[in-house]
C-alpha cells in the first residue's frame, strides 16, 4: 500500500471532487498532500480544498527531488506540467486523463475528437516517459452527440473521470490494481494543434458538415477560440456556435 500520496493538479474543481473520494478510500496511515503548478492560481484551490496545498515546479530539480524523497505515489489530476523521466522512474506516477487512450492523447482531447470524428472517453493510467502513454488501469468511452460542443462533451468526460476514479481509488491506493498496455500509439494532439485549429481560413473550401464540426469543436463556454482575420482592420473576429436539438 502507498503511504505518502501527492496529488498534483491545475484543475481546482476536479481536485475538490477527488479529495472527497481519496478521503473516503484511504487507510488511517495514508497521508494525502495536494499541490499545484507555479502558474496555477493557488487561491482557487484554497477555496475548494480542505487540505494544505504545496506549489511544485516539475522543471525545478529541487522540487522533483523533494517529491522523490517524500512520496511513493503521485497522482496527476490535469497537471499541465510534463513529468520528467527521473520522477516517473523513481516514484509511481498515475494520471487521470480526459481522453480515451491511446485514441485521444494530448491536449483538449474532446476538441480533436469532435473535429476528427474520433471516439472519446477518459483514462486512468501509469505515467511513463511519453505523453498520455503508459499502462492503463481503467478507461471508458463517453457518448458523443452530433450536437455536442467541446463544452458539453467536456462535462460528460469530467463525470466519467470521477466515475472511473471512484471505482479504482481503493485498488490504486492499496497498490493492488492491474494494468494493460495500450493497443498502439494512437493519436496525439498538442497545444500548437489547438492554436492552429482556432484560425479559420476564409478561403478554405470545405463541406457544411466539416465546418459545423470545426465550430462545435472550438465552442466551449465563453472561451474565444475560433476566429478569422478581418481583411480591413487585420483584427481577429471570434466565432462560436449556438447549437441545440429540437425539443421532442
Ligand atoms: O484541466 P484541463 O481540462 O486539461 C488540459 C488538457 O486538455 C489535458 O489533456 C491535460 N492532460 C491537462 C493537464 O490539461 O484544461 P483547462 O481547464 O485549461 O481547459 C478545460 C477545457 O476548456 C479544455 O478542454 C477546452 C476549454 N478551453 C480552455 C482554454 C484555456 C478552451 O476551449 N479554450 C481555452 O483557451
Amino acid at each position: 500500500m502507498f503511504r505518502n500520496i501527492l496529488v498534483i493538479s491545475d484543475n481546482a474543481i476536479l481536485c475538490r471532487k477527488l479529495e472527497h473520494i481519496l478521503k473516503e478510500n484511504r487507510e488511517k496511515e495514508q497521508q494525502i498532500t495536494f499541490s499545484v503548478s507555479p502558474f496555477s492560481e493557488i487561491n482557487d484551490f484554497k477555496k475548494f480544498l480542505v487540505s494544505e496545498i504545496l506549489v511544485l515546479d516539475l522543471k525545478n530539480e529541487n522540487d522533483v527531488q523533494f517529491i522523490i524523497n517524500h512520496y511513493d505515489l503521485v497522482l496527476s489530476v490535469h497537471c499541465k506540467q510534463f513529468f520528467p523521466e527521473i520522477l516517473v522512474k523513481n516514484v509511481r506516477c498515475i494520471n487521470i486523463h480526459p481522453g480515451y487512450n491511446p485514441v485521444n492523447r494530448g491536449w483538449y482531447p474532446q476538441v480533436f475528437s469532435i473535429y476528427h470524428n474520433l471516439p472519446i472517453g477518459a483514462t486512468i493510467h501509469e505515467i511513463d516517459t511519453e505523453l498520455d502513454h503508459g499502462p492503463i488501469i481503467a478507461r471508458e468511452f463517453v457518448e458523443k452527440k452530433s450536437y455536442d460542443t467541446s463544452g458539453t462533451l467536456y462535462e460528460r468526460i469530467l463525470d466519467k473521470e470521477i466515475e472511473l476514479f471512484s471505482k479504482t481509488a481503493k485498488v490504486i491506493l492499496q497498490n493492488t490494481y492491474t494494468t494493460f498496455l495500450p493497443e498502439d500509439e494512437g493519436n496525439i494532439y498538442l497545444k500548437k494543434d489547438f492554436n492552429d485549429l482556432c484560425c479559420i481560413d476564409l478561403d478554405e473550401e470545405t463541406t457544411s458538415g466539416k465546418l459545423i464540426d470545426k465550430l462545435r469543436s472550438l465552442t466551449h463556454k465563453n472561451f474565444k477560440n475560433a476566429y478569422f482575420i478581418d481583411a480591413e482592420s487585420g483584427k481577429k473576429v471570434f466565432i462560436s456556435l449556438h447549437i441545440e436539438p429540437a425539443e421532442e
